[in-house]
């Protein structure tokens, strides 16, 4: 199964552009992909690495109508963070791209011409919902109604958020457009369908048979049983007005559906960038051996040659699209090769919990950079030791800091450390001569040679924890090296062994510069600067020679540095508090009131008063009594506010109270008005004050 391949293209899927993406997205399909492309560049191979933001699809004018703007002015904002955030992340992007640039409009209408012109796109008439005052054909999601699985009122035309069923809009019970209110009538369409039924026998030959073995068995899984459950034809266009024109002279206000086009994404990023390549106007992501003069319509052998290995890292939501749909579009239109593999991630959930953005129940990129600006890659570290391959995992903050205290910390930052600082202290920086090897020494050489090729081997399957695991074990072989050989006893007694030592560790650390480079780029950077050390390949690392001789290193600096308990806490808290703000904003207001007129609400007289003793009422949980100050008297105001507030705390505090109440005996004491509150829609109760102090008895009108 396994080929040698002569070049590699590898995508990461287009995120959606209409709203910041989470730590559960990097773990999904990014930083994996991230880490096997260095690792192939480390190796020399011929890769690109594409992705970008997927700005189609109904989420885009969806997020626009919440946000009360422009679906341009959606994506604008998106693409842009979400490209800053995975920057800052380290993720090795030779192009992210857009699919509102035009050549991808145009990659995506050759294609649907492509496959139309050979005839394998069916014309079909379906019935549809239209709104008939705002004269569009409606998006599932702009159709909502009763479930007619659990009854709850507000379910969406392709989903209902309360039972989580899948739903299709004619389940839908009283349905309603949410563009108009008004319920949506249907209306024949005519839409090109793709029929997928027709492949199941190439798809059963090229997936169930070919790729039984080398594809993980999560992906091969749930191919297999979308493909024994039956496929049926699906609609590649859609009606809308945001997306890609469909290409025919007969389809006013259709586009491409957003998943015909999305992956396409990845060709016409490929195209783009050499393109750019071609015209000089951009450079790989990372220099490139020398693989000669790149020339626009090199893009070709990317998506084309056979001894390409494309490769797709995606979340397990994606599989489908990834594994069914676009295969048979790349099959069918002759054009194209295949994915080798779609090494598809699991969910990671958080605390506890699934994260989920649109609940609040989540910790975005940019939101983790806000906050640890200079730790990329404790977050790349803390995801990777904990990636989602096989099942669901969880990211937890005490994980994160228990990663980032025991292991960066501990084992990798304290071994580099310790060689480096002894090397400054006795021998003037310089890489010491190794003298004679003892047993111990020469064990250390053995299991050293070998990390190349077993981290290797994990990469190559894409098992990135193992992986991962593995180069820790490496910097842990270094430190129980120094543990075991303890340089610092020697320096009176034994200079030259105290050198054969350091000397070793220091090409231990040389090759973890090199080894962890997919993983933790930032640290290899900075691990090689101080090591000074040129750029080696994955060939040469596994070798304890490394660094010669007299080799100057610059300066030792903390590669890691500790995590506080209150760090770790204070996150913990915002991530409940961010829930609890989004719960609340979330709950419907009261409806307003049946109008009053003037003269009603003129019966009332309420004033500006002063709290000038409060104390709680015996066996009543909810009731302070309240002497107030309200410029005609002093009164009793028996009020239900001991929940929110202390007695002492609202002494001296200004209230707004009805004095014309009439007078009524609560727990035998006569309440004599009463003091007005916002509630909010939790219950909670605050005081109305002025927002300056007036005079006690100053009217509110
Ligand atoms: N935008 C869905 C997602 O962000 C979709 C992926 C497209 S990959 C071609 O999960
Ligand atoms: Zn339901």
């Amino acid at each position: 199964m396994s080929k040698n391949y002569k070049r590699y293209t590898i995508s990461a899927a287009l995120p959606y552009a209409n709203g910041p993406k989470h730590i559960g997205h990097l773990a999904g399909a990014y930083i994996p992909a991230d880490v096997y492309v260095r690792y192939l560049r480390l190796n020399g191979k011929d890769v690109v690495f594409v992705s970008g933001s997927d700005e189609h699809g109904t989420a885009i004018p969806n997020q626009a109508l919440k946000e009360n703007t422009t679906s341009r002015a959606i994506i604008d904002k998106y693409h842009a963070q979400i490209r800053d955030c995975f920057e800052k992340l380290g993720m090795s992007f030779d192009i992210y791209h857009r699919t509102s640039e035009s050549i991808h409009h145009q990659t995506s209408q050759e294609f649907f011409l492509t496959l139309y012109n050979k005839g394998l796109l069916n014309e079909e008439v379906s019935e549809q919902y239209f709104d008939t005052e705002a004269k569009v054909f409606l998006a599932d999601r702009y159709i909502v109604g009763t479930c007619p699985r659990c009854g709850h009122t507000n379910a969406y035309g392709d989903q209902c958020e309360k039972c989580g069923s899948t739903l299709s809009p004619r389940e839908l019970i009283d349905p309603h457009s949410t563009l108009s209110g008004k319920p949506p009538v249907l209306r024949p369409t005519k839409h090109w369908y793709l029929p997928l039924q027709q492949y199941e026998n190439w798809l059963k030959e090229w997936i169930l048979n070919s790729h039984k073995d080398d594809w993980k068995t999560n992906v091969y899984g749930q191919c297999k049983s979308w493909i024994d459950a039956g496929l049926q034809s699906r609609a590649m266009t859609r009606d809308l007005d945001w997306g890609i024109k469909v290409p025919l002279p007969d389809a006013e206000g259709k586009v491409l559906y957003v998943w015909f086009d999305a992956p396409i994404g990845y060709i016409s990023a490929t195209r783009a960038l050499f393109k750019e390549l071609a015209e000089g106007k951009k450079e790989f992501a990372t220099p490139q051996r020398d693989f000669g003069k790149v020339a626009e319509g090199d893009w070709k052998k990317y998506w084309s040659d056979e001894e390409t290995k494309l490769v797709h890292f995606i979340g397990k939501d994606n599989i489908v699209f990834h594994c069914i749909i676009f295969p048979i579009m790349l099959h069918t239109s002759g054009e194209y090769i295949l994915p080798d593999n779609v090494p598809a991630n699991e969910f990671m959930n958080l605390e506890g919990d699934k994260m989920s953005t649109s609940r609040g129940w989540s910790i975005e990129m940019h939101e983790y950079l806000e906050d640890f600006p200079d730790k990329p890659d404790v977050l790349r570290y803390a995801l990777l030791t904990n990636l989602p391959e096989t099942k669901d995992s969880e990211f937890t903050w005490k994980d994160f800091q228990a990663k980032n205290n025991n292991e960066l910390v501990a084992i990798f930052g304290n071994f580099v450390n310790r060689a480096l600082v002894l090397t400054q202290k006795y021998f003037d920086n310089k890489i010491p001569a190794s003298g004679a090897l003892t047993p111990t020494d020469e064990k250390v050489i053995t299991d050293l040679k070998e990390f190349p090729a077993r981290i290797a081997a994990s990469l190559e399957n894409y098992r990135f924890r193992e992986a991962t695991a593995l180069v820790m074990d490496l910097a842990r072989l270094g430190n129980k090296y120094l543990a075991e050989t303890e340089p610092w006893k020697l320096a009176k007694t034994d200079l030259p062994r105290v050198g054969t030592i350091l000397n070793l560790a220091l090409q231990i650390s040389a090759n973890l510069a090199v080894l962890v480079e997919p993983f933790l780029p930032f640290t290899s950077a900075r691990l090689k600067l101080m090591l000074n050390s040129k750029n080696f390949t994955w060939q040469e690392c596994g070798s304890h020679t490394l660094l010669k001789e007299g080799h100057a290193l610059s300066e030792p600096k903390l590669l890691f540095e500790k995590i506080e308990d209150e760090t770790i806490a204070g996150q913990i808290k915002k991530l409940n508090a961010k829930k609890a703000s989004i719960e609340l904003a979330s709950q419907p207001v009261d409806l307003a009131k049946p109008e009053v007129t003037f003269d009603d609400f003129s019966k009332m007289d309420i004033r500006i008063g002063k709290i000038l003793k409060a104390e709680r009422v015996e066996k009543s949980k909810k009731l302070l009594k309240l002497q107030v100050d309200t410029g005609i008297d002093v009164r009793t105001v028996m009020s239900g506010i001991a929940e929110y507030f202390q007695p002492e705390e609202i002494v001296g505090k200004q209230v707004t109270i009805l004095v014309n109440l009439a007078p009524r005996k609560i727990m035998g004491v006569e309440s004599q008005g009463m003091i007005l509150m916002a509630s909010d829609k939790d219950g909670s109760l605050r005081l109305l004050q002025p927002s300056a102090v007036v005079s006690p008895g100053s009217k509110v009108s």
